[in-house]
């Protein structure tokens, strides 16, 4: 005969908070663990957990002279990334969420999650996560608390948030905060062994109720459906915060340049997936430019507010990185390589025989004999790949070398520029300034990017990606546009907006622009426009620049004729892509700013397309 269930939450002294109190008995009540754990985000709880998951066998620890304090956990097969399909905005009103997201009644939705989180931590632990996104105590901060069945993601959350019993001071006994609950959706019978990557292969929901800012994620223990802070805090229910409030909530990097006369510059960038937005986010100028400085404040997401100054600010409300191992190198973003060599939780990357870790693109030369992440035995010509392709690592911000000095600073930092890019092999030149707010918000509405192998087994297809958060926009995508218009407007000091696009290539398919490094001369051009000393040629699209308004020293092989090569503008490539631009604009036309429309047009006659 079942037992009634009666929880036992004995919460800590220092938890005053009445609503947390309730809502962690609620849940309790729901799912029914063996046992509650309330975090503290300590060194001591981050090294009980991870030493009980190493004698589980959900991480492994890896050879602490190559890796010291960093260890490598292997997903199971079907758990590998986030799941969009199974991503859920539920709005009342399904126009409120927009024809970009999935949406489902909030009340029937309700009704499916009350019976798969029924009884769903049974023979687990129930961890209380208090956190905070942004530093603690900013007033751009917020605060949510995560409840998990998950140890993984409790030492995760360490790393990729701010995780302190000082939260629950700052929530005080009536402070708001964002329910996060998280189950991996599988309990344990009585007697019951555990796998090492326990999940739901059956039911995978990532659930968001924007209104009551609520999230409830069920089945995946990986990344962006498991860490609610991030994705879905941060932009999902953040972007929906900003939009009532007055802020915006992005898919963004941001970044410092400082030039040799000491003056700083802050930017932020949003890129699709596969794009190198953390390759530029830890950029390491060429040689040439000897005395200049990127530092970065943040690599994924900003939370971007206006100040009293008149300017917008950004914080990076993530503590960590989670960033793709494959195609990370020391040659292609050497900061990020020496971030991860300690302190460093590897997923689904391959393991080496002498117990460190390795992924495709890491050397140049192939290691003779691995592990990979599926556990069997690989050499290099297994005609398969070692680590998956969206294996990662997660380590705290504070390790990167190029970490900015103000990149906690809890008021942000000014930001002078916008930039947005993609991937596009053809039609969008290599960078432009727009001429106004209005056609900023048009290029990075119509943003596209063409997709890789590795995302999508696709190559080439251009998917329009506006502002890079089509998968992370927690409202109607016509409206956020509107937010950016209208907001924008406000600021009497606004950023200057850029489009940028590295990734033009030849007839043969190769890149013509170099990258990485080199994207710094592409960079000094932007904050030279920002700061008024730098010349540029008008186009229908907006300003762009002269081969002689751009830096070449170290890469005069760069001739005028490549650089014609990456700034083209070509009007049959124009036509389709405007073309391309109103099938974006007809899913989104019943709540489409009009400006939008009429920048479309202009565009049409001034190109002649
Ligand atoms: O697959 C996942 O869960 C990770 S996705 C991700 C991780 C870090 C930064 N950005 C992303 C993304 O998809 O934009
Ligand atoms: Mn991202």
């Amino acid at each position: 005969m079942n037992q009634p269930y009666v929880p036992h939450i004995a919460a800590p002294d220092a938890v005053r908070n009445l609503r947390a109190l309730e809502w962690v008995a609620e849940i309790a009540e729901l799912t029914k663990p063996d046992r509650i754990v309330w975090c503290d985000g300590s060194q001591a709880e981050y090294d009980r957990l991870t030493g009980e998951m190493v004698a589980s066998g959900t991480l492994r620890r890896l050879n602490p002279e190559k890796r010291p304090n960093s260890f490598l956990a292997w997903s199971d097969p079907t758990d590998v990334a986030r799941m969009e399909d199974r991503t859920f905005i539920c709005t009342q009103r399904k126009e409120d969420a927009g024809p970009t997201n999935n949406w489902t009644d909030p009340a029937e939705m309700r009704v499916t999650l009350a019976k798969l989180f029924d009884g769903c931590m049974r023979g687990r632990t129930m961890y209380v996560v208090p956190f905070s996104m942004g530093p603690l105590g900013s007033h751009i901060a917020q605060i949510g608390i995560e409840i998990t069945d998950s140890p993984y993601v409790v030492v995760s959350m360490h790393m990729m948030t701010r995780v302190s019993p000082r939260v629950w001071e700052l929530l005080g006994a009536e402070g708001r905060f964002v329910p996060c609950i998280h189950s991996v959706g599988a309990p344990l019978a009585p007697g019951q062994k555990d796998v090492p990557w326990p999940c739901n292969k059956e039911h995978k929901y990532i659930v968001h109720f924007p209104e009551t800012r609520e999230i409830w994620s069920f089945g995946s223990g990986y990344g962006g459906n498991a860490l609610l802070g991030k994705k879905c805090l941060a932009l999902r229910i953040a972007s929906y915060m900003g939009r009532d409030e007055g802020w915006f909530a992005e898919h963004m990097l941001i970044l410092g340049v400082t030039s040799p006369a000491g003056e700083k510059t802050y930017v932020t960038a949003a890129f699709p997936s596969a794009c190198g937005k953390t390759n530029f986010a830890m950029l390491v100028p060429p040689p040439a430019f000897a005395g200049w400085k990127v530092t970065t404040i943040g690599e994924d997401i900003a939370w971007i507010k206006p100040g009293k100054d008149g300017r917008l600010h950004a914080i990076n409300p993530e503590a960590g990185l989670f960033g793709v191992a494959p195609g990370t190198s020391m040659k292609t973003n050497p900061n990020c390589m020496l971030a991860i060599r300690e302190n460093t939780i590897f997923t689904n990357v391959a393991l080496t025989d002498d117990g460190d870790v390795w992924w495709e693109g890491m050397t140049d030369e192939k290691p003779a004999h691995l592990t990979d992440w599926q556990g069997n035995s690989w050499t290099p010509d297994s005609g398969r790949l070692a680590a998956h392709p969206n294996s990662r690592f997660t380590c705290s911000a504070r390790q990167v070398p190029s970490i900015d000095p103000d990149w906690e600073n809890p008021n942000g930092v000014p930001i002078s520029a916008f930039i947005f890019g993609g991937r596009r092999s053809n039609t969008v030149p290599l960078v432009v300034e727009a001429f106004s707010w209005t056609d900023g918000v048009y290029m990075a509405a119509t943003m596209g990017s063409e997709t890789t192998a590795a995302a999508t087994g696709k190559v080439g297809v251009v998917r329009r990606d506006p502002f890079a958060m089509i998968p992370f926009c927690g409202y109607n995508m016509a409206d956020y546009f509107g937010h950016w218009l209208k907001l924008g407007w406000s600021v009497p000091r606004r950023p200057h907006v850029f489009q940028v696009n590295w990734f033009r290539t030849d007839a043969n398919g190769k890149f013509i622009w170099p990258g990485f490094g080199e994207n710094m001369r592409v960079l000094k051009w932007i904050v030279d426009r920002c700061r008024g000393r730098a010349s540029a040629v008008e186009t229908p699209l907006g300003w762009v620049p002269d081969y002689a308004d751009i830096e070449w020293t170290g890469l005069e092989k760069f001739g005028p004729e490549q650089f014609r090569a990456v700034t083209s503008i070509k009007h049959d490539e124009w036509e389709a892509e405007l073309a391309s631009h109103d099938e974006l604009f007809e899913r989104l036309k019943d709540r489409l700013p009009r400006q939008l429309q009429l920048r479309r047009q202009m565009l049409h006659l001034d190109l002649g397309a």
